[in-house]
């Protein structure tokens, strides 16, 4: 984060991460009284990278950043990715680095499952190793399960290096989350109070230069996409064999049954060649977008900053002409001290992030 003034509140940026449906929206809405849209079914519900509006706490500005999960219902890994980065690199670039990450996991979830795995490498090759003791890997739905069952599969996910192990070694912690404000509030001073680092998407992107394909993150998601592609053709192959057993029995309802099965495979596989070139071309539209939007959000920053000055000398002015004129009417005195008190209000500093708003969700959204 960009240094702040001695006398400005310290500007602090969490990001949200985690699965979809793991509770990163409803988290975030508890601690900073914002109205994100919440998950009902089994839809994804977050789809694009969103900021919430900047709140005070511990005399810090807090803002958080939600982001989809990766194996969304509605939008594909290559267009999270693709998302996330250009926040990430298009932030770093001004100037801000995130002081926290959370990475929110189900303890009520009865086994972590491809999609929570998922999730969490391609957690880790965003964050990067360095970048862990920022991390806070946050349980939560610990009213879903007993004790005793949350508290072993809190041991369980402690204790495998394939879930949370290596993540702990690193240095990240693992916190509870019991749901309510003071309880969040509770992670958030956990790692309102670190030394923001660069993330291995952002040193690799900014600083290194590197095509999204080449990252860490890039490489992970191609890997996955070659290994579905591989199932889908080896699914395909059974299909095509099955088709061909039902066509000598004469089996007609059967074949029309697998006809089908074997177009929308053939489709997949389409859509994940696709989403394969993809990422290289269209992450650099995203990026564009993205930095012509922080670009205009400094120039307005800029221009608060010189209206916030002007305000700062009219308070001076003010307080001089009381502390100079002690002739004054009680009337007036009170008068120029609610005036003082407005300029006071509306001269607090904002920065990028509590500038963006809702701004930077047009920005990231689809
Ligand atoms: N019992 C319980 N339910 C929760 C908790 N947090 C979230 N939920 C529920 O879990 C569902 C998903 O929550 P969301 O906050 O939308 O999850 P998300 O991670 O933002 O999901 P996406 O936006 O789809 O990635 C909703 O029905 C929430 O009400 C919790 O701490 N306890
Ligand atoms: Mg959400």
């Amino acid at each position: 984060m960009k240094p702040a003034a001695p006398s400005e509140p310290e500007e602090v940026v969490i990001a949200v991460m985690g699965a979809t449906g793991s509770g990163k929206s409803t988290f975030i809405n508890i601690v900073s009284g914002s109205h994100l849209a919440v998950g009902e079914g089994l839809k994804s519900c977050t789809s694009k990278v969103e900021t919430v509006n900047t709140f005070e706490l511990f005399g810090k500005l807090v803002t958080l950043v939600d982001t989809p999960g990766f194996d969304d219902t509605t939008v594909s890994d290559t267009d999270i990715l693709k998302m996330i980065a250009a926040y990430l690199s298009s932030t770093y670039q001004s100037g801000y680095k995130l002081s926290g990450l959370i990475y929110m996991h189900r303890i009520s979830d009865f086994r972590v499952g491809g999609i929570s795995r998922r999730n969490l490498s391609m957690f880790r090759k965003l964050c990067g190793d360095e970048t862990l003791k920022n991390v806070a890997l946050v349980t939560n739905m610990w009213s879903e399960v007993t004790p005793e069952r949350g508290a072993a599969r809190e041991h369980e996910l402690r204790t495998d290096d394939l879930l949370f192990a290596p993540v702990l070694q690193g240095g990240a912690s693992m916190l509870r989350h019991d749901g309510t404000v003071a309880g969040a509030q509770a992670i958030l001073a956990h790692l309102a109070g670190n030394r923001p680092r660069v993330l291995r998407i952002q040193r690799e992107l900014v600083d290194e230069g590197k095509d999204i394909t080449e990252t860490a993150a890039g490489v992970e998601l191609d890997r996955e996409l070659a290994a579905m592609r591989k199932k889908h053709i080896e699914q395909l192959a059974e299909i095509q064999q099955e088709m061909e057993q039902a066509l000598a029995e004469k089996d007609e309802l059967t074949r029309k049954e697998l006809e089908q099965v074997r177009g929308e495979l053939l489709q997949n596989i389409e859509k994940i060649e696709s989403d394969r070139d993809r990422l290289s071309k269209e992450y650099a539209q995203e990026k564009a977008k993205a930095d012509e939007r922080v670009r205009q959000i400094q120039e307005d920053l800029e221009a608060e900053k010189a209206a916030r000055e002007e305000r700062q000398q009219e308070i001076a002015r003010l307080a001089s002409e009381m502390e100079n004129n002690r002739n004054l009417h009680a009337r007036e005195r009170e008068n120029m001290q609610r005036q003082m008190e407005d300029l006071k209000r509306r001269s607090r500093r904002r920065g990028l992030f509590s500038m963006v708003g809702g701004a930077i969700d047009s920005l990231f959204g689809l």
